[in-house]
């Protein structure tokens, strides 16, 4: 079927056409300003509450309340199937308008997470997000937000520049979990690829693309947390996405049907992919 949308006249006036450029040259870029002051605060102010309430905190599949600082990477997945606020901060309309402009169409909320990645927590390894989320035909996008400034000492994210025109990468033999911090989910790596660090400070977004590889260093910091609100959408003309990112949720919040769980394997095969990353 295909899809006809109205253009969006605030979306045509919230992306620079420099960084619009960025995003097309690199497959990544950083907008200023999208969330408030006081909306950070308030972001901030809820994970710190939500982590010692023991909400839902996860690393891999695995439901923890406590933090060990040395061995896990704890993160607070799906949020905004918890709570309004959280539904509401992913749905941030200067946020939804910088990816529209981005992707040409309206987005749709997939998945959002909130790290806490105190310091001494590993990294993430080098992926990419659509070889988990499965969305067709177009790729997912991220927007990160950081609570702190995100430098390479507490562990900021490395991208690949120019990796976003590139498929999936199916790893050789089995995939990688998400668990196998540090190490490359995408094996062998493609060495034509030269991740960089990529600093983003707080009070500005990343956007990036689902092909785009990336992953993250750890926090070397002595005493610095790398905290971080991340959402993941899908365009509204997206036929499907995995199991573990449905349904998605459109700009006023309400549950979109027409788009349908992703079956098998995508790109790389029954059983290699469409997992919570
Ligand atoms: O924030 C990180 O350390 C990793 C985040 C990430 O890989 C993602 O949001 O896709």
């Amino acid at each position: 079927m295909s899809l006809s949308y109205a253009p969006n006249p605030s979306s045509a006036r919230a992306l620079d056409p420099a960084r619009l450029n960025e995003y097309r040259e690199r497959g990544y870029c950083v907008v200023d300003g999208l969330y408030s002051d006081d909306e950070l605060v308030a972001v901030e102010a809820f994970f710190e509450e939500y982590k010692k309430c023991g909400a839902a905190v996860f690393d891999g599949e695995s439901r923890f309340e406590e933090i060990d600082k040395t061995k896990r990477q704890v993160r607070a997945m799906h949020p905004h199937r918890h709570s309004r606020k959280a539904l509401d901060w992913a749905l941030n309309p200067n946020v939804l308008d910088v990816l529209e402009a981005l992707m040409g169409k309206p987005p749709l909320l997939a998945q959002t997470m909130y790290y806490f990645k105190p310091p001494g927590s590993k990294g993430q390894g080098m992926h990419q997000d659509n070889f988990y989320l499965l969305a067709k035909p177009a790729t997912c996008v991220a927007a990160w937000t950081p609570i702190d400034d995100a430098e390479v000492e507490n562990g900021c994210l490395y991208a690949a520049p120019g990796s976003h025109r590139s498929d999936i990468f199916c790893p050789e033999g089995k995939a990688a979990g998400w668990m196998e911090y540090g190490d490359s989910h995408i094996r062998p790596f493609p060495r034509e690829f030269k991740p960089i660090p990529v600093p983003v400070k707080r009070g500005q977004t990343l956007f990036f693309g689902g092909q785009l590889i990336h992953g993250s260093g750890p926090n070397r910091h002595p005493a610095r947390s790398r905290r971080t609100f991340i959402g993941h959408y899908i365009d509204a003309a997206s036929d499907e996405v995995s199991h573990y990112y449905h349904p998605v949720i459109d700009r006023e919040g309400n549950t979109v049907s027409r788009v349908r769980e992703a079956s098998g394997g995508g790109p790389c095969g029954d059983g290699a992919a469409g997992g919570l990353h």
